[in-house]
């Protein structure tokens, strides 16, 4: 179909193939009554709302109403002297309280000396801010951490050995030099990433007498994105970042959540997901690689009850991941893959982004204009940007070169 004088291939994916299934991906351009999807207001109006409500209701769950849970912030440490000087850090508690509940969240931030207001990544960490930089004034996070012997972590306690052993997937020194700030979290103090529902910030929500999420209410994912927003709140009462731009960044299962937490949070200016894979980026009904019933049974934890319904049926899922993608539309939005991650399905990562484009062709902003699947180490940065690197499931220099160009190039956008 022709849409902005591009011509879209019709929305078919083809799997797998030998046993190739061809089947029509849900329409972004069509009400759920027929009627067309031709402007940015009713985009806006009807159809982005349409959208949000199936993700929330039949994916990943939403965040139950009722008032919202008494924070706190304070500034515990902070120095003028990080990087060799170059660089302030900052160090918040963001404390959420509720009878004898306590969540105590760090946030870690760096700010390059020079600039006032930079442009800031904001991702989460999978082992403790601790782990992403060789700082020994950054904190060590007390939530439970996944046991991993490469990172000397046992009985699910972080501790000062895995200083530092995470740092080849966050150049912070790099990203400070091209006048960027950074801010990291660790994801497990919103919520440890394990199948237990009376940790992390769930039980906050609960009614009289609940014990875990109802059948539509969130999982960890929307946990994971809903403190991303409360994050947000933190950074932006911030003197010295109260008017940055914000990028938010995430690898993985971080990927999957940066890009439901830009859907559902339209002050995040950028998103990037890298490797983000069934869930994030990649098309659910191509089946290549993770498919739902694989992740759930994986993962029961990180969508909604209700998601389990779509086990092995996913021609009856009433949307898919290009409609996530498109969710974050005006904003730039890029999707990075990695060739042998075929996990994540990188092909599908690509056609998601492709088929989320003519919703930004109704803002006259470029998305991906060539069905087929770009060649390796061959970026693409139009306001859709995208890239399919050499090499596995990773975070990687080349990855973050990529993605502060892509940034660069879209602040003003
Ligand atoms: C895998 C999972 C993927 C991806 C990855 C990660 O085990 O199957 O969906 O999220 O973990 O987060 O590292």
């Amino acid at each position: 179909f022709l849409l902005g004088g591009v011509l879209y291939a019709q929305p078919t994916v083809r799997v797998n193939n030998e046993k190739t299934t061809v089947e029509s991906l849900p329409d972004l351009l069509t009400l759920k009554h027929g009627e067309p999807v031709n402007s940015p207001e009713v985009w806006e109006r009807l159809k982005r709302p349409e959208l949000l409500h199936l993700f929330k209701n039949e994916v990943y769950g939403m965040v139950p109403d009722g008032d919202p849970i008494p924070s706190s912030i304070e500034v515990i440490e902070e120095s003028d002297a990080a990087f060799n000087n170059k660089a302030h850090r900052i160090q918040f508690a963001l404390d959420f309280k509720k009878g004898h509940r306590n969540l105590r969240v760090h946030i870690l931030l760096y700010l390059p000396k020079d600039v006032f207001n930079p442009p800031v990544f904001l991702g989460y960490n999978f082992y403790g801010n601790h782990t992403v930089v060789h700082d020994d004034n950054v904190l060590v996070s007390d939530s439970w951490v996944r046991n991993n012997e490469t990172l000397d972590v046992y009985n699910h306690k972080a501790n000062q050995k895995s200083r530092g052993k995470r740092s080849y997937r966050w150049p912070v020194d790099k990203i400070l030099q091209e006048g960027f700030g950074i801010a990291t979290v660790y994801y497990g103090d919103i919520d440890p990433d394990r199948n237990d529902f009376t940790d992390g910030i769930h039980p906050f929500f609960y009614k009289e007498g609940q014990d875990e999420p109802g059948l539509n209410e969130w999982g960890s994912l929307t946990a994971w994105a809903w403190g991303l927003s409360r994050i947000l709140d933190c950074l932006k009462g911030y003197e010295a970042t109260a008017d940055s731009k914000y990028i938010l960044f995430g690898h993985s299962r971080l990927g999957k959540t940066v890009l439901w937490a830009s859907a559902l949070d339209q002050r995040f200016d950028m998103v990037i997901a890298n490797n983000s894979g069934c869930g994030g980026a990649a098309l659910f009904r191509r089946k290549n690689g993770e498919t739902i019933q694989l992740i759930n049974n994986r993962f029961p934890h990180w969508f909604s009850k209700s998601f389990k319904k779509y086990n092995d049926k996913e021609a009856m899922l009433p949307l898919d991941q290009h409609m996530l993608i498109a969710l974050n539309a005006p904003r730039p939005v890029y999707i990075a893959s990695a060739i042998k991650d075929k996990w994540a399905d990188p092909e599908g990562e690509y056609l998601s982004a492709y088929y989320a484009s003519p919703v930004y062709e109704l803002y006259n902003k470029r998305g991906l204009s060539d069905r087929n699947f770009p060649d390796v180490n061959k970026p693409i940065h139009q306001t859709i940007g995208y890239h399919v690197r050499s090499g596995k499931h990773d975070v990687t220099a080349y990855d973050w070169k990529q993605f502060m160009i892509f940034a660069k190039g879209h602040l003003n956008d």
